[in-house]
């Protein structure tokens, strides 16, 4: 098993074309990459969209990630997942509008990031119940270094929300198979 990295949150978002052979695709390209190793994985939730009106709703989850990678390493490869899953980042897209895949990199560590291209934590996670229930499921004990409050208090004030409705697994997520628990991959099954 490979020493060090740091245990990152990656969110997952899609609301066109076939949303569950698109998240099963995010899995398999993250398994792909030698150095990111996939610890664990939410249950995925159908999510009422934010943002303007008409759109599908969502399928979002959250998955955990040992980084050997930069933080923005790390960002570009999320990037290159996007576009090589047919993402359109050709500029014309809508603010928050539909999208094929979203993967937005939510916690490095404890790190605090601020430049241009990369703020970390996720600048909108703490107060969005789409990114807040999947991710208390791995990380309920996650302190958010610039709050210093934790992911299980953060989550308190969304429990009741009906816009985020557990989903079924879609095949080739995490965990359908797995003995060990439902919602989480154990460390050092994955290799
Ligand atoms: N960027 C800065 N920090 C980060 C980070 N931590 N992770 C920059 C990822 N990217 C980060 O992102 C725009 C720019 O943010 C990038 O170029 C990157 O350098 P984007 O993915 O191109 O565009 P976006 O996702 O539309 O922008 P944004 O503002 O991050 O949108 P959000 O906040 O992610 O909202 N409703 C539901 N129910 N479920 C959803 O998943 N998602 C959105 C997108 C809106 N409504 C939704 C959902
Ligand atoms: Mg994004």
């Amino acid at each position: 098993m490979r020493e060090g990295g740091e245990l990152v949150f990656v969110a997952v978002g899609a609301n066109l074309d076939d949303r569950e052979a698109t998240f099963a695709a995010v899995v398999r390209a993250l398994e792909s990459e030698s150095d990111l190793l996939l610890v664990g994985a939410s249950t995925v939730y159908e999510t009422d969209p934010i943002g303007p009106p008409g759109q599908e709703a969502y399928l979002n989850a959250v998955l955990g990630l040992r980084s050997w990678l930069s933080p923005i390493e790390l960002l570009h490869r999320l990037q290159s997942i996007e576009v090589l899953l047919g993402r359109d980042r050709s500029g014309a897209a809508e603010r928050w509008g539909p999208r094929r895949i979203d993967l937005d990199l939510l916690f490095f560590g404890e790190r605090c990031i601020d430049l241009p291209e990369l703020v970390v934590p996720h600048p909108r996670a703490h107060e969005r119940a789409f990114v807040l229930l999947p991710l208390a499921e791995l990380a309920p004990s996650l302190v958010h270094p610039r709050m210093g409050v934790t992911v299980g208090e953060l989550v308190r004030v969304h429990l009741d929300s009906e816009a985020v409705r557990p989903w079924r697994r879609p095949e080739g997520w995490p965990g359908a198979h797995s003995e060990s628990g439902p919602d989480r991959v154990a460390p050092d099954a994955r290799r």
